[in-house]
């Protein structure tokens, strides 16, 4: 069996809980995309995981992969390794692999993007991590690769020959092109390559031949459908492709292949950095929402827009992913606001639209048109069923799942494990 799993919305729906709980059922879990830009936390108990780059489904007896089509800088991945076995969870090369062709971000894509980004007029508020330059390399075919990093002979051969051109870009926005002619910069990358060799592996191989002998392969993505390089609110996006078809391409396997495709639904929506975001609150509903759910950035502390559900662009992401189910994420953040509003349909120029309009300065310019539920009182966070939710609860549950048109198969009351249950 193989599932997707992606957000439907801006990031943070809480996918990489939904991933650890489903990760039981599954011998692979694989992250396709994106790179330590996206955070993602799992909790267990007391427990709080929040990761970046390992995949999260490292808790239960799955393999975690990281796929070649993801930017995996190796200090933060080693920390990572690092700070999990000092809680006593070991990261083997058994465990955990990297594909060979797998991006490596350097220094001086993490210095580019925050020159980049110091020099932009209008922001995209990246998460400063290098993303967007690992990817231009990508496609200039100017990457160093996890398997140059493993060969000291090719990693000097590739970084003499690169380092000119990166110098010039660093100098180009009035940077200091010293982080890439730095003498300690070689000698570093060849020691960190040595340790993640161990780690190096054939991804779509891998998937591959666990299919075929009947096994299970979950991937799971990063960030959210609307911040996908192409179909996103571009330019205020991701560098990477966040929906589905993303996973086929990117991990090598066909998409005849796929059984299900699960979006992680948040009961309301966040965005992270700048972008359209129609529904965006600026009063005490938007507070309460930030202050209850927690909405902060995994990877930068940055605070979290909050917004009422937002069902034409919900729409559109069942659209780019063929979505087969849905998991809803943070019902109980909803408790004790009257009513819930739902934002049913745009106004733009006097027309209604059920639809997002493509063109990202035309969504920026949309007036979101609500319906108004009834809420409910009280605290959610130990409902362990769907019957069990009050009435408002559940039918806010069945009013989304109509009006979606996919069946909710999750639903999610609290950040823990425990705290999720199928909705039949
Ligand atoms: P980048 O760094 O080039 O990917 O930034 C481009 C845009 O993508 C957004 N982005 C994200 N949005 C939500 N969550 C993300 N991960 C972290 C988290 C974010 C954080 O889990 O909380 O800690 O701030 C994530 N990663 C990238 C980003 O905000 C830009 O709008
Ligand atoms: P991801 O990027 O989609 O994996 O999500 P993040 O981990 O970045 O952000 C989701 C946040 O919401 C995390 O702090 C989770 O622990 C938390 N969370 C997940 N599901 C729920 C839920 O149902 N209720 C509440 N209150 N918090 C949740
Ligand atoms: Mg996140």
């Amino acid at each position: 069996m193989f599932t997707i799993i992606t957000g439907a919305q801006f990031g943070d729906e809480g996918k990489g809980k939904v991933v650890d709980l489903m990760s039981g059922e599954y011998d692979l879990v694989v992250r396709f995309q994106g790179g330590d830009n996206a955070g993602h936390t799992v909790k267990v108990g007391d427990d709080v995981y929040k990761l970046h780059l390992i995949p999260s489904g490292f808790l239960l007896d799955s393999r975690v992969l990281i796929g070649p089509g993801t930017v995996m800088n190796p200090e933060v991945l080693l920390r990572e390794i690092e700070m999990l076995a000092e809680g006593g969870i070991e990261i083997s090369p058994e465990k955990l692999g990297i594909d060979a062709k797998t991006s490596i971000i350097m220094p001086y894509h993490i210095e580019l993007d925050g020159l980049r980004e110091s020099k932009r007029t209008e922001k995209i508020g990246t998460t400063k991590r290098g993303i967007g330059f690992a990817y231009i390399d990508k496609v200039a075919r100017d990457e160093i690769q996890m398997a140059d990093v493993a060969d000291e002979t090719r990693l000097l051969r590739r970084l003499a020959e690169l380092a000119p051109s990166k110098a010039s870009a660093i100098q180009e926005l009035d940077g200091d092109p010293a982080i890439v002619t730095d003498e300690s910069l070689v000698g570093k990358y060849i020691e960190l390559g040595k340790r993640l060799a161990p780690y190096i592996t054939d991804v779509s191989y891998e998937i591959n031949r666990s299919l075929e002998k009947g096994k299970n392969v979950l991937a799971e993505g990063a960030q959210g459908s609307h911040l996908d390089v192409i179909h996103g609110t571009q330019k205020f996006v991701t560098s990477s492709c966040t929906i589905a078809g993303s996973a086929c391409a990117n991990l090598g396997v066909g998409p005849t292949k796929v059984d299900n495709v699960l979006g992680i639904v948040k009961a309301y929506i966040t965005r992270v950095g700048e972008g359209p975001l129609p529904t965006e609150l600026h009063d005490e509903a938007g507070r309460q929402i930030q202050e209850v759910g927690k909405e902060f950035g995994t990877t930068t502390g940055r605070s979290r827009r909050c917004g009422w559900f937002d069902l034409p662009l919900l729409k559109k992401a069942v659209y780019l992913n063929g979505y087969t189910s849905i998991a809803l994420t943070k019902l109980d953040v909803l408790s004790d606001l009257d009513p819930i509003r739902v934002c049913v349909s745009y106004e733009l120029n006097g027309q209604v639209l059920d639809y997002p309009p493509e063109d990202t300065e035309e969504l920026a310019e949309c007036k979101p048109v609500y319906e108004d539920l009834p809420g409910w009182k009280g605290d959610l966070t130990g409902v362990k069923s769907f019957d069990e939710l009050p009435e408002a609860a559940r039918s806010y549950v069945l009013y989304l799942e109509e009006k979606m048109g996919v069946p909710v198969e999750y639903v999610s009351v609290g950040p823990a494990r425990e705290q999720t249950f199928r909705k039949e």
